[in-house]
């Protein structure tokens, strides 16, 4: 099975290693990506208004690790990772960072680099390890520990309650292709709300809905592994029930913070421009990008796809799936590229980038300009409340027997470029609110096992040591000078 990077570099991430992508220029080859990285910018020459908040992102599977701790069910990518393992690299997240147990080391780094916000997600199975009925004492109160020494630190929560390790017992019964599972999220969501109101101040529902429903259920390359149409789709409007329903639990359960949730919205482009191509753009736009938020905001599906969502949307839907939220957290990386395919769901498919665009070493396209053109196209359409970047990063691959690299003044870079035409956005009236890095750590990147290497801080493999690169301390200056800064517009 090719790797979901390898997959998307003909777009999103990698996929230089398909075959059919065999004439594509490797990473060495590209003039582009050799081109020497400037040196990091003064820190305090970003200025951005005096609310917007600079943070780093995580999520539970990547980092926690003790997966059979202190009660903790099984979740799909537990399934996933073993018997057989299916991540590329044959690695598992049993252990990961080992975050649980590490967590006020953590807390610790976050803080000491002036780092005020942390968007993290809580692991379901760790609640309710058959995904409803009983709660697990022990996994809420590891929360209840990392929320508290969070405030302790200075550090405001982002808590994001789905990141895409749902219970196996809930997969047992269909996953996201079985409805009730929205009315399971909502009741998750309501226990998360009335264990942690008191101190969430930023509630998000979902990570990468559209992501969740593509990769996981019409091509498997993820957890559960489905495929096909109808179970992409089928996923995909349950998915947008459940956060619709889970927004309102939140609400009814009298948490006193903001809820939102968290869309990966990427430019969706044409391979080349034939007819074909330019409706196979067209159509995974319009589930990727269109099939997330014209239900969140409008109630219904883009005229693309609806024929797929349709026979599974019933008589209420649409109110249900059109909750307002306070904040909408946009994952950017690249763009997506994409071309016909008669081999894939809805004949399309990842396709070759042949605009000159660098790549990192993970395989993905350095386009930072596209996070302008999505964020601009968003606002104009939709009208979020307001928005900020929950995810943007920057991989190295698998180290050499040196170690990942300490100096990565690539990332820098990478972040450097973001930041520039994210406040172009914002000069054009888009009304953004933060920008959170992907990620604090190095951490598991899913169906490629420990491959990729997104953190500000490297973790050792064997002793787990924590190690912060460059870029930890270079964007923790930023949003110390931030912090400080007499002028912020
Ligand atoms: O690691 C993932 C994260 O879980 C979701 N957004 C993209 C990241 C990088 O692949």
């Amino acid at each position: 099975m090719p790797s979901l990077r390898s997959l998307l570099t003909l777009s999103r991430r990698g996929v230089f290693s398909l075959p059919a992508f065999a004439a594509m220029p490797a990473l060495a080859d590209n003039p582009a990506a050799q081109h020497p990285d400037p040196p990091p910018p003064d820190p305090a020459s970003f200025h951005f208004p005096r609310d917007f908040a600079f943070g780093v992102s995580s999520s539970a599977y990547q980092i926690e690790g003790a997966v059979h701790a202190d009660g903790r069910g099984t979740s799909i990518w537990d399934e996933f990772c073993h018997d057989p393992c299916r991540t590329s690299d044959g690695k598992n997240a049993d252990i990961a960072d080992d975050h649980y147990h590490r967590f006020a080391e953590d807390v610790d780094l976050i803080g000491d680099t002036d780092l005020r916000h942390y968007r993290f997600s809580i692991g379901w199975p760790r609640l309710f390890p058959e995904g409803g009925g009983k709660p697990n004492p022990k996994g809420f109160a590891f929360y209840d520990r990392l929320l508290d020494k969070l405030l302790a630190k200075g550090v405001t929560p982002w808590m994001t309650l789905y990141h895409w390790d749902l219970p196996q017992a809930l997969q047992e019964k269909g996953g996201w292709t079985n409805r009730d599972t929205a009315y399971r999220l909502a009741d998750y969501a309501a226990a998360a709300a009335r264990a942690y109101g008191d101190r969430v101040s930023n509630w998000l529902v979902m990570n990468e809905t559209a992501v969740h429903a593509y990769i996981g259920h019409g091509l498997g390359y993820h957890a559960p592994g489905l495929t096909g149409v109808d179970n992409w789709f089928s996923a995909l409007h349950h998915l947008n029930l459940g956060q619709g329903l889970a927004i309102q639990a939140l609400r009814a359960s009298g948490a006193k913070g903001r809820v939102g949730t968290v869309a990966a919205c990427e430019p969706v482009i044409p391979s080349s421009p034939a007819a074909q191509d330019v409706l196979a753009a067209q159509t995974l736009d319009a589930a990727w990008n269109g099939g997330v938020l014209q239900p969140l905001f409008e109630g219904t599906y883009p005229d693309l796809i609806a024929q797929y969502t349709a026979p599974h949307v019933r008589t209420g839907d649409k109110a249900l799936m059109a909750q307002p939220v306070d904040m909408l957290g946009i994952n950017y990386y690249s763009r997506l590229y994409i071309e016909h395919n008669p081999a894939r769901p809805l004949n399309l498919f990842f396709g070759p980038n042949k605009h000159p665009s660098p790549y990192y070493a993970g395989g993905w396209p350095i386009e930072p300009d596209g996070m302008y053109e999505i964020l601009t196209s968003i606002q104009n359409r939709y009208k979020p409340r307001e928005m900020f970047i929950s995810e943007n990063g920057y991989a190295t691959g698998t180290p050499d027997a040196s170690g990942v690299p300490l100096d990565d003044v690539s990332r820098i870079s990478y972040i450097t470029q973001h930041l520039h035409f994210l406040r172009k956005a914002m000069d054009a009236g888009v009304n953004m609110k933060g920008y959170f890095v992907w990620s604090l750590l190095d951490g598991f990147e899913w169906n490629d096992g420990m491959k990729w290497h997104f953190g500000l801080v490297t973790v050792d493999p064997v002793t787990l040591k924590r190690m912060p690169k460059r870029s930890y301390h270079w964007y923790g200056a930023v949003a110390r000078a931030h912090e400080n800064a007499s002028i912020q517009v």
